[in-house]
């Protein structure tokens, strides 16, 4: 069997989407998400330009080897839009070795560790009572464990609260920030939301990498009578050396990885058992083949998975991501915010979800299909992610 052709589709059904599509000489297709959320057309061009030459006349079964070729074949490693990427051929080509087997990808990672993937959803509100609103909508839903995020008194936008991308703007939106005002306030709304849903309901929480290790320090300690499920990146982790200090400190759950692309991110992280989740999605971690190798690694330290899987990951990289849950014994939890019901349609997809699990599906391969006829008219559309800058002005992490 050869690659015949190396086709990338951009497509927003509401949000940008960059898919890569490889077909065989005998027929088979197989798909991969390379979305970079606000940077998206460098990855087009990455693989237009530079990879969709090299695949012609290769042989799809070789996907540690075509993995190989690009990452250290390219001499320039690692880096988002790079890994990006790699992962879009890695996940087209194992969703091609899936359909050539006739089976459901998980099947060849591993079978069945479980029958069922928990999920937890996203409750936000701009106030305390809207966010109690917004945990029971997703009790509703089914979902049986919730992160929760809040608007701060005082500030006007927050992560997690406000709308996410600036479509069609020339410039991102700018949020603003008090770490004081936040620390303050957050403990607050854990007891709040501990009281009117009982001590049981996994409760999560994203710092969305803003504080200091030692503010991050004092979060997790004020957060301990509430038994969060985790804190997420509580403190950027360019810096894995931080983490010592805020470990020290709390025994809060912490979770870390979705801007991560190289399992040498993890490296100290892992070995030295200072988080208990890694949390990197198949699209942003160079594929299927390295994220596994990752959960492996992560395994031997107790530490699980729980991967990415906000709205900006496609349904083409959350099925790669459920099909990799299912197969890992060490299992954590997995993201799930859904996804419009237009890109549904233009993904269409066997994965299922109901009473807050997900499962990936029999369907041979990933089980997504792009409708292309659809994909096209939803041409790009600019967008950005927001920035954020404190009170006097100064940029800080958003
Ligand atoms: C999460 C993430 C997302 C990111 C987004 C950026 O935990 O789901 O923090 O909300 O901000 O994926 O593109
Ligand atoms: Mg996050």
């Amino acid at each position: 069997m050869k690659i015949v052709e190396a086709k990338v589709v951009v497509t927003s059904p509401g949000r940008n989407f960059v898919t890569l599509k490889l077909t065989t000489d005998d027929g088979l297709t197989g798909l991969g998400d390379a979305t970079l959320n606000g940077r998206e057309l460098a990855v087009v061009s990455y693989l237009e330009d530079h990879v969709a030459p090299l695949l012609t006349g290769l042989d799809p079964h070789r996907i540690e080897d075509t993995w190989q070729y690009l990452y250290r074949g390219a001499y320039w490693r690692r880096g988002p839009v790079t890994m990006a990427a790699v992962a879009a051929v890695d996940t087209a080509l194992w969703d091609i070795k899936a359909k050539a087997a006739g089976m459901p990808l998980y099947q060849l990672l591993g079978g069945a560790s479980r029958d069922r993937i928990r999920a937890y959803g996203h409750a936000n509100g701009a106030t305390v009572p809207e966010l109690m609103d917004s945990v029971r909508a997703r009790l509703e839903e089914g979902y049986q464990a919730v992160r929760i995020q809040t608007g701060i008194p005082g500030l006007k936008a927050v992560y997690g609260v406000h709308a996410g991308v600036a479509h069609q703007q020339q410039r991102p939106l700018v949020e603003d920030w008090d770490t004081e005002a936040y620390l303050r306030h957050l403990p607050t709304v854990f007891e709040a939301v501990r009281e009117e849903f009982g001590p049981e309901l996994p409760l999560l929480h994203d710092a969305h990498h803003r504080l200091t290790p030692t503010q991050a320090a004092r979060l997790g300690r004020d957060l301990e009578p509430y038994r969060p499920f985790w804190l997420e990146d509580c403190t950027p982790a360019e810096n894995q050396e931080a983490f010592r200090q805020v470990r020290a400190a709390t025994t809060t759950p912490l979770a870390v990885g979705e801007v991560f692309n190289s399992v040498h991110d993890y490296q100290t992280l892992i070995t030295e058992r200072l988080i208990d989740y890694v949390r990197s999605a198949v699209t942003h971690f160079g594929g299927i083949t390295p994220l596994k190798k990752l959960f492996d690694f992560a395994a031997l330290y107790q530490i699980r998975t729980a991967t990415h899987g906000p709205e900006d990951i496609s349904p083409v990289g959350l099925a790669a991501a459920l099909h990799l849950d299912l197969a890992v014994h060490n299992f954590g939890i997995q993201e799930y915010s859904g996804h419009t019901t237009l890109t549904g349609e233009v993904f269409r997809h066997a994965y299922t979800f109901a009473d807050g699990h997900l499962h990936p599906g029999e369907q041979p391969g990933l089980g997504v299909e792009l409708d292309e006829a659809l994909a096209a008219r939803h041409p790009y559309e600019q967008a950005y992610l927001p920035v954020n800058r404190l009170q006097d002005g100064s940029l800080h992490d958003w």
